[in-house]
């Protein structure tokens, strides 16, 4: 397709989404086109690289505002980088409250020219925020409203029909990897079996039942449980790990830049979430050859192949992911087996180059004249 110029919003400091939409600025911007993050934050990866901007959006506080209208600010910074700066498509990640500003910024263009919007649905702003009562209309209409809506896999797609009652057009974009970046380095592993989580922290996350895993583990297999992130259910974990007498065993890293580093280290990924749509964490230990055990929710089963690129179990079945975890670490072929899969299946459909030309797809679509 021809070059683009186009404004990116997403939550750059926190969780997948704005991973995902970091990684895609990236790869768009080393295939020509020009991309405009237009947020609270800059997403720090990306600076000093070529064809990658960042307008910081001010929101003015007043004493009138009990709550500063970040919406509104964003809404305008969006109008104001695509009349200096020529956009010609916005793309917001996350659909709260970031599509309702690119609406406003749709409209607000509207007498001079077009400028349409693409949002892509990442999970939480559908199962968890946008079916909040105070979110539910804004969010249903906003995503009626986008040029094209995108969404991390077909079980999101299937619930945001479901759940709005939307019947327009939703095209399915996974989560996607550069196996360069993310690589097995069997020279790296630690010599103790390591199992390793990687999330936010949230009570969706189900951040304790890794430490009741490890506990469980522990009874067969001594290993060790690396704890990669930060949020609110940390302080919790780290008390059960005192609890249960595994403390020594369990090393809390805090926030971590450096993945791709400290993945392919450990055996294998906990994923027990109560809600995933996707898992790009998954994804990322897939291709570094670390085999995810994780929970049969959501989208993760499009992500994971049941016994062929990971395990998945129940909710909150601390025994049977445990047995799964046990097995990989006692059967060295079968966790070098599932592992070169599981780096395979990373490979071969979720590189970038298979996924990154999708979005194009979608921008050639929205563009094309009407
Ligand atoms: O759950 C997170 O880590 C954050 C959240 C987000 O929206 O920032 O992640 C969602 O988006 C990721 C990237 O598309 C997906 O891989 C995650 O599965 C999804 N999280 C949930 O659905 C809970």
């Amino acid at each position: 397709m021809s070059y683009v110029r186009i404004g990116i919003t997403c939550y750059p400091t926190y969780g997948g989404s704005g991973i995902v939409a970091t990684e895609l600025g990236l790869e768009l911007s080393l295939r020509g086109h020009e991309v405009h993050f237009i947020s609270y934050a800059n997403p720090v990866r990306l600076e000093g690289r070529e064809r990658i901007f960042y307008h910081e959006v001010e929101v003015t506080t007043y004493p009138l505002f009990q709550y500063p209208p970040y919406t509104l600010a964003l809404a305008s910074r969006m109008v104001d980088v695509a009349e200096h700066h020529e956009l010609d498509l916005l793309h917001v990640h996350y659909a709260i409250p970031h599509s309702v500003s690119a609406y406003l910024a749709r409209n607000m263009m509207r007498a001079k020219r077009r400028l349409p919007f693409v949002t892509t649905l990442h999970g939480t702003d559908i199962t968890l925020v946008g079916t909040d009562p105070s979110y539910f209309p804004i969010t249903k209409f906003s995503i009626e409203e986008s040029d094209a809506v995108t969404a991390i896999s077909q079980d999101l797609k299937e619930q945001t029909q479901r759940v709005f009652g939307i019947a327009r057009p939703i095209d399915v974009i996974n989560n996607f990897i550069c196996p360069g970046t993310y690589q097995p380095h069997p020279e790296w592993r630690e010599v103790r079996p390591t199992l390793i989580h990687i999330s936010n922290f949230r009570p969706v996350k189900r951040v304790l039942d890794c430490v009741r895993i490890l506990a469980r583990v522990r009874q067969s297999v001594d290993a060790d449980l690396w704890m990669v992130g930060d949020g609110p259910e940390r302080m919790p974990a780290e008390r059960l790990a005192r609890d249960l007498g595994i403390e020594a065993n369990v090393r809390f890293w805090g926030k971590q830049d450096q993945i791709p580093k400290l993945m392919p280290r450990a055996h294998v990924l906990l994923m027990p979430s109560e809600m995933e749509s996707f898992g790009l964490a998954a994804l990322e230990a897939m291709s570094c050859g670390v085999v995810p055990v994780a929970t049969r929710v959501g989208g993760v089963p499009e992500l994971i192949d049941h016994e062929k690129t990971g395990f998945l179990g129940a909710v909150g079945d601390i025994e049977s992911q445990a047995g799964y975890v046990i097995r990989l670490l006692q059967e060295p072929a079968l966790l070098a087996t599932m592992a070169a899969a599981a780096r395979r299946a990373a490979e071969t459909r979720f590189n970038t180059n298979e996924v990154i030309p999708q979005y194009e797809a979608i921008y050639e679509r929205v563009l094309a004249p009407q």
